[in-house]
């Protein structure tokens, strides 16, 4: 091969290569790849003109062309790749400043109960928790709940099958301890429970507390005496309490605990139904049928037990007046807490 045309085919080697340094972005790049290789490229060219070259020099001068066709086809994807990683940037940065994160918050649903817990466990009592699927024999039969007692009624109970249901209350969870134990029992039990409801004050899911107290010599006195105390701790130690006569299937006799509106402190409001007062929980003496049930002997023991709505005592304690708040997440909201 003349040493002149060997001379110039590494000469347009060189200037594509050096070309291709050159470019700064892929359309560049892309340009690069047309003027060399393009089917109107120097290199396309210079194939086209190998008919006019003497016979015995063709096969090296063509296949001197292939090679700096594949040299110039690897070093532009070489180019690509490098350039797709650059834009990428750097994996890490270590001279960038940290992004703060800020620090997150118990649930103000959260909150309250670990309160409640803390009254009652500084009190003496134990914590338990439970199953939020529940047979109807734990949710209402052992509770002396008659069988055709409104509860149990599609309108207001969960059902996952016939005699399988989303617990009501927590009460279930004290059937069972009193199952496993033998008295003095003192337990709360805090928990998710499920009732078919939905409006500004109700939610389909919603938290309670429930109490019990069962030994010998356990009386009316003792539960107005955790209770009263409990109100003091939780909604101030000047806050007026009253016990109202009432009703349960599990409970005889009932009472209703009420505390004096928080909301207007007395004169009444729309909160408390112009009455001056708000009702925060249920109790009562736990009915004798119930003991039956766990293998308790009601000539022995006796007990009392409560319970109340978290949500309920948590808006009135904050004045929130729609329970909604708690379960929407908005941050505005949570934070005040
Ligand atoms: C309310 C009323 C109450 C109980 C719950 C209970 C549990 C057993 C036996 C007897 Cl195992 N009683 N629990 C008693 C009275 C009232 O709750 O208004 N809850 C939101």
């Amino acid at each position: 091969m003349p040493e002149q045309l060997k001379t110039a085919l590494s000469e347009l080697a060189r200037t594509a290569l050096n070309a291709l340094n050159l470019a700064r972005t892929k359309t560049e790049i892309e340009e690069v790849r047309v003027r060399y290789l393009g089917t109107k490229g120097s290199v396309s060219g210079l194939m086209r003109q190998m008919g006019s070259l003497p016979k015995d020099v063709r096969p090296q001068v063509g296949a001197l062309a292939n090679r700096i066709k594949d040299e110039l086809t690897r070093a532009l994807a070489d180019r690509l790749t490098d350039l797709s990683a650059q834009s990428q940037g750097p994996a890490l940065d270590v001279t960038l400043p940290g992004r703060r994160t800020r620090r997150g918050r118990r649930h103000p649903i959260s909150r309250t109960i670990e309160e409640i817990l803390g009254i009652f466990t500084r009190m003496g009592f134990n914590v338990a928790e439970g199953p939020e699927v529940e047979t109807d024999y734990y949710c209402f039969e052992a509770l002396n709940f008659p069988p055709d007692h409104p509860a149990r009624d599609m309108q207001d109970t969960l059902f996952v099958s016939d005699k399988v249901v989303l617990r009501t209350h927590t009460s279930p969870m004290q059937v069972r301890t009193m199952e496993a134990q033998r008295p003095p029992v003192w337990v709360v039990v805090p928990g998710k429970t499920y009732r078919r409801d939905s409006d500004v004050t109700h939610t389909p899911m919603f938290h309670q507390i429930e109490g019990l107290v069962v030994d010998q010599g356990i009386t009316f006195g003792h539960l107005k005496g955790v209770l009263t105390s409990f109100v003091h701790q939780f909604f101030g130690p000047d806050v007026p309490v009253r016990f109202r006569p009432s009703f349960f299937p599990f409970t005889e006799p009932s009472a209703e605990v009420d505390i004096g509106c928080v909301i207007c402190g007395g004169p009444g409001c729309r909160v408390c139904k112009n009455s001056g007062w708000l009702e925060i929980l249920g109790s009562g003496m736990v009915d004798p049928e119930v003991y039956k049930f766990v293998g308790y002997d009601p000539e022995q023991v006796t007990g009392f037990a409560f319970g109340m709505g978290i949500e309920r005592v948590a808006m009135l304690k904050y004045g929130i007046d729609d329970i909604r708040l708690f379960f929407d997440n908005d941050l505005r909201f949570l934070k005040q807490f």
